[in-house]
């Protein structure tokens, strides 16, 4: 078997040449044909893996798009560029320009993702080699990035937590988590069924992506929000759908306590963005804690309930440093239930424990490996000084990519990659994975 250092010096020649290939001159489309857009949260992860090997682009990666942001702080989890490039749903299904909020261009989705923005930024800062060119980027994004967060922990708030609401299973990343399954089931099944032709399944293996009845209620829950033009304050009124995801809000108080250093580092007053950290810190502790799962739980707002799906995101608090000390032990005790070795490699995790009864091992967030949450939670046991288990993780996500290709997603039981293959944010996190964070 090939050492480590092999392996990490092939996987980073690699990955380099995935994102130099899906690099478009100003951005980085998150996949060939699939995905022939800039998506918010890959894009974020591009730009923190770039800061290291080309900061220049990492930086024209994180302004373009911020200029797809709203007026009201939403960034948008979508930025379009080339119209007519097959995608859906597009432009023509989202109408942005239906809020007074949307940039006339360019054309947007009107729904978010993770933020992981102001932790790529503070990447550059931290590591990239022009310290000072990282700084004038962090000053011409920081006011911008107040206002992303900004707008997260006031629009995407209801009184009583602080904890930050998602309103389409788009918004969390994990399209079709079981998470959902229950949430997605009180919306009215359309009478007709909504008339759209998908474009994903003539590109990936059917079985390797979300139901056509789950189309129908991503569709019906984007027509619902675009019908009120995307006003926050009538999504909140009338959504059927209103979760609170951990790992949604364990990246934005991770984000909002980087947000915080870069406020130090430009000699700016960080209270705020600690402020808005230690708040939502607090609240993940006490209010998503599962003392019968030992590890994090989803809250469905509408029934005020805890979602009873135990999932690999249940351990990203970790990299918020929202977690108890008692709580990183018992997390340590639960990664092994999502840790698959596929071929008998180092662990992975899976996205949802193989003993679940939605476990399905192809069918996207319903089982298969997704480098992001193997990233978030290696990540996590790595600042909460558990370095082996970190250094585990990490070593599986390298060798999965290594003997694999940058696949968007891993089976578990065999690693085999699906979805599809020269992923952007695949080739970041598996380059972030192998490079030295020492300036
Ligand atoms: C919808 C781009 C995105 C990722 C998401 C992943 C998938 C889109 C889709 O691809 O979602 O946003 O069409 O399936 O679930 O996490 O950002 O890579």
């Amino acid at each position: 078997m090939a050492g480590v250092s092999t392996v990490e010096e092939s996987v980073r020649t690699a990955s380099l040449a995935v994102l130099a290939r899906n690099w478009r001159g100003s951005f980085t489309r998150a996949a060939p044909r699939l995905y022939p857009h800039q998506w918010s949260w890959d894009s974020a992860c591009v730009a923190l893996a770039l800061a290291h090997y080309r900061q220049a682009d990492a930086e024209a990666e994180l302004l373009s798009l911020f200029a797809g942001q709203w007026r009201n702080g939403l960034l948008p989890h979508i930025r379009f560029f080339d119209e007519d490039a097959p995608y859906f749903p597009g432009p023509e299904l989202w109408e942005s320009r239906r809020s007074g909020d949307a940039p006339a261009r360019p054309a947007t989705s009107g729904i978010v993702q993770p933020p992981v923005h102001a932790t790529a930024v503070l990447h550059q800062i931290e590591y990239a080699p022009d310290r000072e060119r990282a700084l004038r980027l962090a000053r011409a994004l920081y006011p911008k990035l107040v206002a992303w967060h900004r707008y997260l922990h006031v629009e995407r708030v209801r009184p009583g937590s602080p904890l930050v609401e998602l309103w389409h299973p788009w918004e969390s990343g994990m399209d079709n988590s079981p998470l959902w399954d229950d949430a997605l089931a009180r919306l009215d099944t359309p009478e007709a069924r909504p008339s759209y032709r998908r474009v994903d399944t003539t590109i990936a293996d059917p079985r390797e992506r979300p139901t056509d009845a789950e189309y129908d209620r991503y569709v019906d829950l984007v027509a619902r929000q675009r019908d009120v033009a995307y006003d926050p304050a009538s999504v909140r009124e009338m959504t059927p759908f209103a979760v609170r995801d951990v790992l949604f809000n364990s990246l934005l108080a991770r984000a909002d306590g980087d947000l915080a250093s870069i406020a130090r580092w430009l000699g700016d007053d960080p209270a705020r963005p600690e402020r808005w950290a230690g708040e939502l810190r607090a609240a993940i502790d006490s209010e998503m804690w599962s003392h019968e799962h030992h590890v994090y739980l989803d809250l469905d707002v509408i029934t005020g309930r805890p979602i009873e799906v135990c999932t690999a995101s249940g351990l990203a608090p970790l990299f918020a440093r929202a977690c108890a000390p008692d709580r990183v032990a018992e997390l340590a005790s639960a990664v092994e239930r999502f840790c698959v070795g596929a071929r008998g490699g180092p662990p992975v995790l899976a996205s949802l424990s193989p003993d679940d009864a939605s476990f399905d091992p192809r069918r996207y967030w319903r089982g298969p490996v997704w480098p992001m949450l193997n990233w978030v939670v290696a990540s996590g046991f790595r600042e909460s000084g558990l370095v082996e288990i970190a250094a585990s993780l990490s070593d599986g996500l390298v060798r999965l990519v290594h003997e694999h290709g940058a696949f968007e997603q891993f089976n578990p039981l065999d690693g085999h990659g699906q979805g599809c293959a020269e992923v952007s944010w695949t080739a970041a996190l598996a380059l972030d994975s192998c490079t030295s964070h020492v300036t």
